[in-house]
């Protein structure tokens, strides 16, 4: 079985998320999504709604499994037997940190970092933009999958 994992953040799943998510799909035969447990910064979305909307977002693929971590990247890695980690590139601005990422991590662990260039259409496109842009009224319905966009306005209309 051939594993890779993305992981992230996921506040939310975007639709940048999900092109690398279904290019990985293509690439391996099981990709894990793993969303990061941070409990030093509050999200808009749980990590349980996160993984909820990923599972929703995902289920067609087939392939693609969804848990939270936290802790150290690599062990997530290492307790899954998962030699790779699959990134999406967004601009050279992404570059720098991704770099150091994947190179501490592959000294850490030997694990790989592969790196996918982002869909053009998606090259400005973060989950904080999007909440920002929804937050005031504005449409991202481009932006994010109809189940994300549904979740979001009931989110802030709740807030
Ligand atoms: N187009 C393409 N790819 C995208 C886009 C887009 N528009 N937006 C996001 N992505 C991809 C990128 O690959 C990005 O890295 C990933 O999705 C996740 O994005 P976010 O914003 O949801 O998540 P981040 O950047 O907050 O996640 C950071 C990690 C959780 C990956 C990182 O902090 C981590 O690995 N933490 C674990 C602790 C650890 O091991 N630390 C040591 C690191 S060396």
């Amino acid at each position: 079985m051939r594993r890779a994992v993305c992981p992230g953040s996921f506040d939310p799943i975007t639709n940048g998320h999900l092109d690398i998510i279904a290019r990985a799909a293509k690439l391996y035969d099981v990709v894990h999504v793993a969303v990061m447990i941070n409990k030093a910064k509050q999200g808009l979305f749980t990590v349980e709604e996160r993984i909820a909307l990923i599972e929703e977002v995902t289920a067609e693929f087939g392939n693609v499994e969804v848990e939270a971590f936290h802790g150290l990247l690599v062990d997530f890695c290492k307790q899954r037997d998962i030699p790779a980690i699959v990134k999406g590139l967004r601009a050279v601005s992404d570059f720098d940190y991704e770099l150091q990422m994947a190179q501490m991590n592959n000294g850490l662990s030997g694990v790989e970092t592969l790196f996918v260039p982002t869909n053009p259409t998606y090259s400005f496109l973060s989950s904080s933009l999007v909440k920002e842009v929804a937050t005031w009224g504005g449409d991202v319905s481009h932006l994010v999958p109809p189940t994300v966009l549904a979740a979001l306005r009931r989110k802030l209309a709740s807030d």
